[in-house]
């Protein structure tokens, strides 16, 4: 369990394997370490993720670098990652950048301890909002948003503009995760620029990951400065959020069975029959918010990249999507989970860029991992899960290529157990899981089913880093497809019938 006992202002993920790993020395680490800085050499600060997996790939399936005085133990080997899997000896550790987002999400569900008791709470509340049932009434909504997507590419088109992958897939994700869980409408399709909230959220994360990457924190006064207002407006806007909500006396029926906040505002736990506190839904709706969209944004928009750079990829899928949803202008909650070829390139997108790219293990008890690294009670490593994702003993010679076939039935039970990992393992394990998929499947079948995806020649992938991953700058160019010009692939908000725009509330927001 983490030990929230010392009175350090660092957070407890700080501690160093020195104390934890009494084998340390037999795990390898880079050469030509500076005796302050450690391994720091040709080391870029905006990009952290990716200079791990330069040093994993010379130093193997477990190694430790050192920072500022300490050791970190990096994984990625997939015995080691299977092993840190069993969680009767291992828990999510509660670290590193996880850590460095408490002061914005403190207890709720993401960043939450193992051992504070709102973690299970929470849990216990919302995890019927993720069931298939409250799926389905999310679909009507996600289907909603993804027409002023289509709306907003149908101008670019028209302009001869190439559209903003990353910017207008963030667009689409928060206005999903807005509108579905909390009845809330950030407008960001009528703005040109991001809304505050996303430039804020994306300071704390920004900010988060340099906390790691800096020798002291104190030279970052400005930029904290700059965090505690950035964080100031994310509790407002909350705040706001919450006040209209209870103003408006919930859904109305009182069961707190509606969205995520009616939920959080309105569900007692069903044994204990205790209620979320006022401070801890600000912490959760903070944590869906963004939880809910940076990722699965980061996800649509490396998948919308391989699809124009893999034109027979997506030709297969188009067919697919063509076969499965036929002249269908709505498709259909169940429609979605029917398009398997469409899921294997997000499964595929996933294995090459897992757009939250590590999760911390933390042992329960003293533990030798895998037979082989003896480990104390809380000693922790972080799991490198770009890398264990593209191991050749697992995925073969030609890991580093995207190819979704992996993930035909059969291919995916020949490999061994936990070797695919972008939503994290156990109980802590991502809860916004399929919600995601059927997000993002329905999202790249609208898209493929109505538009041809032309990259730009010029275009090499370059990734951006603020704890998740984004491909940076990636544009495309639209054609419209033959024989779709007649009626629209996807409804549009004015075309949505009414009581399909808020299945939960009725009357839309
Ligand atoms: Mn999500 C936890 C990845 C979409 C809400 N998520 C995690 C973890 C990973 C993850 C990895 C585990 C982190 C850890 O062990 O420290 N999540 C993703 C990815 C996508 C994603 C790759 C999209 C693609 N997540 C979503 C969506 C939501 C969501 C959508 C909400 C609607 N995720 C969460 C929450 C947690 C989480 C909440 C924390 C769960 C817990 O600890 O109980």
């Amino acid at each position: 369990m983490a030990d929230t006992t010392k009175g350090t202002t660092l957070p407890t993920g700080f501690r160093g394997a020195e104390q934890g790993w009494p084998e340390l020395r037999r795990i390898p680490h880079p050469p030509n370490r500076l005796p302050l800085l450690g391994d720091v050499i040709g080391v870029d600060r905006r990009t952290p993720l990716q200079d791990t997996v330069r040093y994993a790939r010379r130093l193997g399936p477990i190694f430790r670098r050192r920072a500022f005085g300490r050791e970190f133990v990096f994984t990625w080997g997939a015995e080691l990652v299977a092993d840190l899997a069993d969680e009767s000896r291992f828990a999510k550790h509660v670290g590193l950048g996880v850590a460095n987002l408490r002061p914005v999400a403190g207890d709720g569900l993401f960043t939450a301890y193992n051992h504070e008791p709102n973690w299970q709470l929470a849990h216990d509340v919302l995890a019927p909002g993720f069931s298939r049932e409250a799926m389905a009434g999310y679909h009507a909504n996600m289907l909603a948003v993804a027409g002023r997507l289509t709306d907003h590419w149908d101008r670019e088109l028209v302009a001869g503009r190439a559209v903003d992958v990353p910017g207008d897939m963030t667009k689409l994700t928060l206005e999903t995760i807005a509108r579905t869980g909390f009845g809330h409408d950030f407008g960001s399709f009528e703005r040109d620029r991001p809304h505050p909230f996303v430039t804020a959220m994306i300071g704390t994360l920004t900010y988060a990951q340099r906390l790691n990457t800096v020798p002291f924190p104190l030279l970052l006064r400005r930029a904290a400065r700059r965090n505690e207002a950035d964080i100031a407006y994310l509790n407002r806007t909350v705040d706001d959020l919450v006040r209209a909500r209870r103003t408006a006396g919930g859904d109305g029926d009182g069961d707190g069975g509606g969205d995520l906040l009616d939920r959080m505002l309105e569900t007692a736990h069903p044994k204990t029959g205790e209620r979320l506190t006022a401070e801890n839904v600000r912490r959760q709706v903070i944590t869906f918010l963004v939880a809910g969209h940076e990722t699965t944004s980061g996800a649509l928009s490396f998948a919308l990249h391989y699809l124009a750079r893999h034109p027979d990829v997506a030709a297969q899928a188009r067919a697919e999507v063509d076969q499965v949803w036929g002249g269908t202008a709505l498709p259909g909650y169940e429609q979605v989970a029917k398009l398997r070829y469409v899921r294997r390139v997000l499964d595929e997108t996933l294995r090459l860029w897992p757009t939250a790219p590590a999760y911390a293990r933390e042992a329960r008890q003293d533990t030798v991992l895998a037979g082989t690294h003896p480990m104390r009670r809380g000693a922790w490593t972080l799991v490198i899960t770009p890398m264990l994702h593209r191991e050749r003993a697992v995925w073969g010679a030609d890991a580093e290529e995207f190819d979704p076939n992996r993930f035909e039935a059969k291919a995916v039970r020949s490999r061994p157990p936990h070797t695919f990992k972008p939503f994290g393992t156990g109980a802590r394990a991502c809860i916004g899981r399929q919600f995601a998929l059927h997000e993002a499947t329905l999202v790249l079948g609208l898209l493929l089913r109505r538009y041809e995806l032309r990259p730009d020649p010029d275009y090499r992938l370059r990734v951006t880093e603020r704890l998740t991953l984004m491909p940076e700058g990636l544009r495309l160019h639209l054609e419209r497809r033959a024989g779709t010009t007649a009626g629209p692939a996807a409804p549009t908000a004015a075309e949505a019938p009414s009581e399909l725009r808020c299945p939960v509330h009725g009357t839309g927001d």
